[in-house]
């Protein structure tokens, strides 16, 4: 894959680079990220290529996989049937810690500083995967990224440098740091037992979903804004983008310990429950989340299909979560399902996410329980549960002064970033910059990190943005 995807469906005409600049400058925070949802699209091939060399017979056509990596709209029932083929290609510890790594280390790139990432653990007896190994090799890619991005922070937004198109595109990459190692000699983004680049579990050269969306707008990312420096772990693989050459350079950054989580990136992990899922299955990943809260586990989500399954279902082993310590996140309202959604309310989650198809008594309902309320423009937009930015139901909240946080939700199947949704906000929204950072101050004040965790966050986000004003 020698283009960016997705670029044709970037909305060039709502935002200029210069703000999608600054809106990658930003200390962002983001709750809502579904991680097979955010996988890179050139990992799907890779691991397919991979399983073809093995002489496996592929679980995805050509054209399936065209139509995967196609961006653009898609109706609800499409996506989900698109995850469905994305979770055929899943099926090994190695390609699921892979994918974790990649997408923690597209967002430390998109500068995100804190991530709640999100998966469903599965059971798939035929590929000898519980839910627990499942959760375990997730978190395992989490780990290695970490572990890696603190041997290689990104720079603080202060002293990063975002470049005009074609700056530094294809020159030769700069000397690398005193003491640090160059990239190629740096250990991969690796998943269980392979820290040293092994093969499958690596990371390879793909460009990052940040640098993706900033090549196909006309902006380079700078090496120092690149928190991959020290991503490659393939040495024969070639950069697929003058973007991607510029991350494969090594970066001089701040030493570990300047921010919380060791200066680079907070990630906690939330378990869904899949609409599909019966009480008993529901309840199991409730007692799985419990048990691996000393490794990061936050909480709880409901997602899926919002076609399937009804609310009666799950409340049990949501009302386990709660006794056990946890936070829940629900989706609601992805469609019409009024009764759903009240009983959603009634049940008091402590987020809500998208809430888009609310009639006036819900929605009066949403703004007198103050939940916050994970908004995930492009995603509402792709799937028509929105008509358009501007009439994205963030206007009136944000209006009402009700609590939402920006997010991406299925930032590889909609070929976002953070920083875009950021950017498409200001635009379709007329913010100022100033409310901007307000919407990333306050951010932290609706993640399940513990008060500790959150006083150092609003301490590092103020930093950040002072350091931008
Ligand atoms: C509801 C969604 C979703 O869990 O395999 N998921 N659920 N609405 C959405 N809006 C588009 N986007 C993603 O990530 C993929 C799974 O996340 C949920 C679906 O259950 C999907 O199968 P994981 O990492």
């Amino acid at each position: 894959m020698s283009e960016p995807e997705h670029d044709k469906d970037a909305p060039h005409s709502l935002y200029t680079p210069e703000l999608l600049r600054s809106c990658q400058r930003l200390p962002k925070v983001e709750l809502h990220a579904h991680l097979n949802g955010s996988v890179r699209p050139q990992t799907i091939k890779d691991i397919l290529d991979e399983r073809s060399r093995a002489g496996e017979a592929l679980p995805v056509t050509e054209q399936q996989l065209a139509d995967l990596t196609a961006g653009g709209e898609r109706s609800l029932r499409d996506c989900f049937r698109l995850f469905d083929l994305i979770h055929a290609v899943t099926t090994t510890p190695a390609a699921i810690a892979r994918i974790a790594a990649e997408v923690v280390r597209d967002f430390a790139a998109d500068q995100v500083v804190y991530l709640e990432l999100r998966t469903t653990p599965k059971a798939r007896p035929e590929y000898g995967m519980t839910k627990e190994s499942y959760t375990e090799a997730v978190l395992d890619g989490i780990d290695a990224a970490l572990r890696q991005l603190r041997a290689a922070p990104p720079r603080a937004a202060s002293q990063q440098q975002l470049l005009p198109a074609g700056a530094h595109a294809a020159g030769p990459a700069p000397p690398a740091a005193a003491g640090r190692p160059a990239a190629s000699a740096e250990p991969g983004a690796a998943g269980p037992g392979s820290e040293g680049g092994g093969q499958g579990a690596g990371e390879v050269a793909s460009p990052s979903h940040a640098q993706m969306v900033a090549a196909s707008e006309g902006v380079v990312l700078s090496p120092r804004a690149a928190p991959h420096a020290s991503s490659v772990s393939s040495s024969s693989a070639t950069p697929a983008t003058p973007a991607a050459a510029a991350e494969a350079a090594p970066a001089p950054g701040p030493g570990p310990g300047s921010g919380p989580g060791g200066g680079v990136i907070v990630v906690k992990l939330l378990l869904s429950i899949d609409r599909r899922e019966d009480a008993a299955a529901a309840l199991e990943t409730v007692q799985l989340a419990a048990r691996l809260q000393p490794r990061g586990v936050v909480g709880v989500d409901l997602s899926g299909n919002p076609y399937v399954g009804a609310w009666a279902q799950w409340e049990g082993a949501l009302d386990a979560a709660r006794v056990a310590g946890l936070r829940v996140t629900l989706h609601a309202g992805e469609v019409v399902a009024p009764e759903e959604v009240g009983a959603m309310l009634a049940w008091r989650p402590e987020r809500l996410g998208h809430c888009c198809c609310l009639d006036a008594e819900l929605a009066a309902q949403l703004k007198s329980s103050a939940i916050p309320l994970e908004l995930c423009l492009t995603s509402n937009v792709l799937t028509q549960s929105v008509p358009s930015y501007p009439e994205h139901h963030f206007a009136e909240l944000y209006a009402a002064g009700h609590p939402v946080v920006l997010c991406t939700d299925d930032s590889g199947v909609f070929g976002t970033t953070l920083s875009r949704e950021y950017a498409i906000a200001a635009a379709a929204f007329k913010l100022p910059v100033s409310a901007l950072h307000e919407l990333a101050r306050r951010s932290v004040e609706y993640t399940f990190a513990s008060e500790a965790e959150k006083a150092q966050l609003r301490q590092l986000v103020a930093r950040e943005l002072a350091a931008l004003e």
